[in-house]
């Protein structure tokens, strides 16, 4: 049995201490493997819980928990970054590694692709080396059937000596089965055998250093004899630090193991455990005649050209804008017409036609507002997000502009957070974890918190677009890339480092789920609606409370320098701007409210409208991403971000009235 390529199994006590559990204890299941296979899929349908899910790598960050009840037991799911491996001391395998040996999970779920079965049976045989309970769970089996990849599964387990179960995570097949027998192995740790999964050569190394390891050193027996041969300076230190004398020993068989081979040490272990796993994997799958890779391949070659490529993206763009500025206006249209048809009859049913204005602007007009002018746009804006997300086009388009962000000093890499940054600025500098260096980090963050995100779009398509007309929506669009490539460059060249080359797996492409992609963006929009209107609802009153009680003037006064004098807005837009902290949307439905009236083509002239638009477009993230922007990168560089940006908003605001105000 198992592969005969690695070392004979050996039957022994696992190191890590007893898994069973008592039914009324939580059982702590961790979801691992590399990224893109589905973790996050199984986990919201584990948990029904809303991890985002894309179709690129990296997009969970940081580890996410859900409960679950499952006969009888309570479950404690956790949704892990995707990682290659568990070895080395930076990013996500270090917090993967961290996780697993500092937690002890009852259960690995290791999520593997089974369209990548070589390259994601690597880490698995990595994970099997910790001694915790694992279940295989066969991935996306549905998409290696369409492959013509059979994988016989009952081989695979055989080989891998753990439970193995095929599953379609999208469609929620197998997913009872992975529990199910996950939990049945949960009990078997007495007996559960330890194997090595090395070629003979190393296998028998490793074993000779395990001989000397001491006994109960804390950690799963031939993890650290391998941790040990690779010269893991954290182990080395716990390790050595009772028993200094296997230094040498084990430093001896290194070096022996290096001239031999004539290779660093990780360098030979990383090739052994891939040769293990191309073993493993190639006698367990089959390629059957019927491919359908052909026209996946040929769609990615257009996509993905360098001149092809970037016109279709360019067209899509467009599209995109125009079909979601036909769809808003019209429906936004309609339904502030509907609305101001009420209004005077509402406001009569009051005695005091002041007090019936203060009812209307503070507790209806807002609602309306969101209503008529946010999720018209809104909601077509996030299904069409999602659904290029979910088949893989926005990878592509990284690719495509990888050349052109090079010359801003961003990676192609970038161009995913600052896509997903046009939904929302915060998960977008969470995702921007997905670069590499601290820099470059650094720098896709800057870009990201400039993009306009859906709530300055609605401002910019609901004012600019409603009003004025649709080439100024593309041109304000336009000036903002070129404002995003002038100041990232600026910033890559003052900021010290070198610039690094970075790599990015290519995710298939597919038909998008009809199922994710109306998840995705109900959750999007149910964020918006359950916060924007409770929110609008208190800000819109208490804005209607200063002006029915004639304060609104002195504030506006106060900040008119600004708002009037250099930006040449009406004087009330100040408050607004300052709401607009909170949401960027709220300064569009609060204009409804200072300015009485829900059509603003009264209240602003186009250039107004203009560089109002252009000042919420730059002038702040908003608060909820100022918090993503400490988090990240710590409150002294957040600061520095927000300071400058509202600066720089308030400069460029006043320079576009001038000129517009010549020209226009
Ligand atoms: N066809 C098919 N697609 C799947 C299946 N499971 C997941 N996907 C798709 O694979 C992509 C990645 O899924 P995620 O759950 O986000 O992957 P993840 O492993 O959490 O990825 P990271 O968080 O980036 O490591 C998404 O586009 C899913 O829709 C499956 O069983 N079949
Ligand atoms: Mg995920």
């Amino acid at each position: 049995m198992g592969c005969e390529s690695c070392a004979g199994a050996v039957r022994g006590k696992s190191d890590a201490s007893n898994y069973r559990k008592s039914s009324a204890e939580t059982i702590t299941v961790a979801l691992v493997g590399n990224p893109n296979v589905g973790k996050s899929v199984i986990f919201n349908q584990l948990t029904g819980a809303h991890q985002i899910i894309g179709n690129w790598p990296g997009k969970t960050v940081g580890l996410l928990s859900g409960k679950l009840i499952f006969e009888g037991h309570d479950l404690d799911i956790i949704d892990l970054p995707g990682t290659y491996s568990i070895s080395s001391d930076i990013g996500e395998e270090r917090e993967v590694r961290e996780f697993l040996l500092g937690r002890k999970p009852d259960l690995i779920i290791n999520v593997v692709d089974s369209t990548f079965l070589e390259r994601n049976l690597a880490l698995t045989i990595e994970l099997l080396m910790l001694g915790i309970p694992i279940v295989v769970c066969l991935n996306q089996i549905d998409r290696a059937e369409k492959q013509g990849l059979v994988i016989d599964s009952d081989n695979l387990e055989e080989e891998l000596g753990v439970p193995v179960v095929p599953s379609s995570g999208l469609r929620g097949i197998g997913i009872t089965d992975l529990l199910k027998i996950g939990l049945t192995s949960l009990g078997s740790d007495e007996e559960k055998i330890e194997r090595r999964y090395h070629t003979p050569r190393i296998a028998s190394q490793l074993d000779s250093v395990k001989d000397m390891l001491p006994r109960n050193a804390g950690y799963p027996s031939y993890w650290l004899a391998e941790r040990l041969l690779v010269g893991d300076t954290e182990i080395e230190d716990k390790i050595y630090s009772t028993t200094p004398a296997i230094r040498n020993q084990i430093s001896e068989i290194r070096t022996a193991l290096e001239r031999e081979m004539e290779d660093g040490i990780s360098s030979i272990l990383l090739s052994d455990r891939f040769a293990v796993a191309a073993t493993i994997a190639s006698r367990a799958s089959q390629y059957s005649g019927k491919q359908e890779v052909t026209r996946e391949e040929k769609l990615h070659n257009l996509l993905t050209h360098r001149v092809f490529g970037l016109l279709i993206l360019i067209g899509l763009s467009i599209s995109v804008f125009y079909a979601l500025f036909t769809f808003g206006d019209f429906f936004a249209t309609m339904m502030i017409d509907a609305s101001e048809s009420f209004r005077p009859d509402f406001i009569g049913r009051f005695g005091d036609p002041d007090f019936g204005e203060f009812i209307w602007s503070g507790l209806i007009g807002g609602t309306v507002s969101v209503l008529s002018i946010a999720l018209p746009y809104l909601i077509p804006f996030f299904i069409l997000l999602a659904v290029l997300e979910d088949t893989g086009y926005i990878a592509r388009v990284a690719f495509i502009m990888d050349s052109i962000l090079h010359r801003i000093g961003l990676h192609g890499k970038a161009f995913i957070p600052m896509i997903l940054g046009y939904s929302c600025n915060v998960p977008a500098c969470m995702g921007c974890r997905i670069m590499e260096t601290d820099r470059e980090r650094l720098l896709s963050i800057f870009a990201v918190t400039l993009v306009p995100c859906a709530a300055t779009s609605i401002v910019i398509l609901g004012l600019v677009g409603t009003y004025v007309g649709f080439v100024w929506v593309v041109a304000l669009y336009a000036f903002n890339l070129v404002l995003i490539a002038l100041l990232t460059r600026l910033a890559y060249s003052v900021l010290p480092g070198d610039p690094a080359g970075l790599i990015m797996e290519m995710p298939p492409l597919r038909r998008p789920s009809l199922e994710v992609v109306l998840k995705q963006s109900w959750h999007r929009v149910k964020d918006f609606i359950y916060i924007a209107i409770p929110l609008l609802i208190i800000v819109g009153l208490f804005l209607a409370s200063l002006q029915y009680l004639d304060l609104l003037d002195y504030i506006s006064d106060g900040m008119s320098p600004v708002t009037v004098t250099w930006l040449g807005l009406p004087a009330v837009t100040g408050i607004v701007l300052i709401f607009g902290i909170l949401r960027k949307e709220l300064t569009l439905l609060l204009l409804g409210t200072v300015a009485l009236t829900s059509d603003l083509g009264e209240f602003m002239t186009d250039v107004q409208m203009i560089v109002f638009s252009l000042v919420v477009m730059l002038y702040i993230p908003c608060i909820a991403t100022v918090g993503a922007l400490v988090k990240e990168i710590g409150v002294k560089r957040a600061t520095a971000i927000t300071l400058f940006e509202i600066g720089f908003a308030v400069l460029v605001g006043g320079v576009a009235f001038r000129v517009l105000s010549g020209v226009m």
